[in-house]
C-alpha cells in the first residue's frame, strides 16, 4: 500500500555532525520511534498524520553513529495500537532495544505477554489532542492494572496546559509513570513560575514519576542558535530549554532519560541535527555522574533490569 506523507512533513536531517560530546559506555537513547515502512507495516487507519517512512535499519544505524549502546523505541501514534512494526525492530535488534506500546482494552494475555517477550516494557497513553482521540479515563485505568504485574510502566504525553486536569489520574496509577518531554512547558514562562511548579510538585510528591528531559528542538522558541547566532559552534543550543531540562536533571538524577525524538513527527520550522542534539545533553547534565545517570543507570534499571547477560 502506497502513503502520501502529510504536506509540510520534514523528514530527518541526512548526514548528522558527530557530537561532541562523549556519551558514557552503555548510553540509552530512551525515546525514538519507527515508522513502517508502510508497505510492511501500514499505518493506522485513525492516524492523525501520514508520516515519512523511518525503518529499524535506518533507526539501528543512527545509534551507532551517534555512539549509543541502545535505544526504547515507543509506540507513535501513527500506528494507533498496531504494534508490529515496533515488535519486529525490538525483535531483531539483538537485544540491543526495548519497546513501549499502545494497547487498548481489548488485548489478550497471550498478546501482552508476547510483546513482553519481544522486549516491551511500557504502555503509552497520549493526551495531546491533535494526536490521539480521547479515551476514557476509566479504560486507561483497567489497561494500568492489566499491565501492572508485568512490571511495565505507563508512559505519558500531555501539554502543561492540561496538567492540572490530568494530575489525580496521573498520580493515582499503580506504575511507574514517565513523562514525555517534561510534560511540554512553554518555555517562554519561567522555571521557577506557577505553570513548570506543578509538575515539579507531582514530581516531588511522587517517586514513581519519571520524566523525559528531551525534545529540546520541539520545545524551543529561539530555536537551535547560540547567543553568537551560530548553530551550536559554542556549545550551546536550545539555550530556552536547557534551565528546564537542568533543573529536573539536577532535582531527580535518578528519575530521569533522554531521546533523540528520532525521527522527529510533525516538526513544521527545523529538522534538528542529531550530533547537536546529543551535545545539548552537555547543558543539562553538567557532570559524569549526572550524565551516567541520565544515560546509562536509569534508562538499563528501567528497561533492562530482568536483563541476564
Ligand atoms: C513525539 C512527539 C509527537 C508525536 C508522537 O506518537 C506520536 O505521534 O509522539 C508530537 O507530534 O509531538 O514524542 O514523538
Amino acid at each position: 500500500m502506497e502513503f502520501i506523507k502529510t504536506p509540510g512533513w520534514l523528514d530527518w536531517y541526512v548526514g548528522p555532525s558527530k557530537p561532541h560530546f562523549q556519551l558514557p559506555p552503555g548510553s540509552v537513547d530512551a525515546h525514538c520511534h519507527v515508522f513502517g515502512p508502510g508497505n510492511q507495516f501500514p499505518y493506522a487507519p485513525e492516524r492523525k498524520y501520514t508520516p515519512c517512512d523511518a525503518s529499524k535499519d535506518r533507526l539501528f544505524a543512527l545509534r551507532d553513529h551517534l555512539g549509543f549502546d541502545k535505544n526504547v523505541i515507543v509506540q507513535a501514534t501513527c500506528h494507533g495500537s498496531d504494534n508490529r512494526a515496533l515488535v519486529d525492530a525490538l525483535r531483531t535488534s539483538h537485544n540491543k532495544a526495548r519497546g513501549v506500546a499502545t494497547v487498548n482494552r481489548n488485548v489478550t494475555d497471550a498478546e501482552l505477554h508476547d510483546m513482553h517477550a519481544a522486549g516491551v516494557r511500557g504502555t503509552r497513553f497520549n493526551f495531546v489532542r491533535r494526536l490521539a482521540d480521547f479515551t476514557p479515563r476509566g479504560v486507561l485505568l483497567e489497561i494500568a492494572n492489566r499491565i501492572a504485574p508485568l512490571g511495565w510502566h505507563v508512559v505519558v504525553y500531555f501539554e502543561a496546559a492540561d496538567l492540572p486536569e490530568l494530575y489525580d489520574f496521573f498520580t493515582a496509577l499503580p506504575t511507574t509513570v514517565v513523562v514525555d518531554h517534561m510534560g511540554r512547558p512553554d518555555v517562554r514562562k519561567p522555571v521557577d513560575g506557577p505553570e513548570f511548579a506543578l509538575f515539579l510538585k507531582m514530581m516531588r510528591e511522587h517517586s514513581n514519576i519519571w520524566s523525559k528531559v528531551s525534545c529540546p528542538e520541539r520545545l524551543s522558541v529561539t530555536g537551535p542558535k547560540a547567543l553568537n547566532g551560530e548553530i551550536g559552534l559554542d556549545g550551546c543550543t536550545y539555550r530556552d530549554v536547557a534551565p528546564f531540562a537542568r533543573h529536573l536533571v539536577e532535582t531527580f538524577p535518578d528519575r530521569v532519560l533522554w531521546g533523540t525524538d528520532w525521527p522527529h513527527p510533525n516538526l513544521k520550522d527545523h529538522m534538528p541535527d542529531d550530533g547537536l542534539l546529543v551535545d545539548f545533553i552537555a547543558q543539562i547534565a553538567t557532570t559524569p555522574e549526572l550524565q551516567r545517570k541520565l544515560l546509562v543507570d536509569n534508562p538499563t534499571g528501567l528497561y533492562w533490569s530482568d536483563d541476564v547477560t
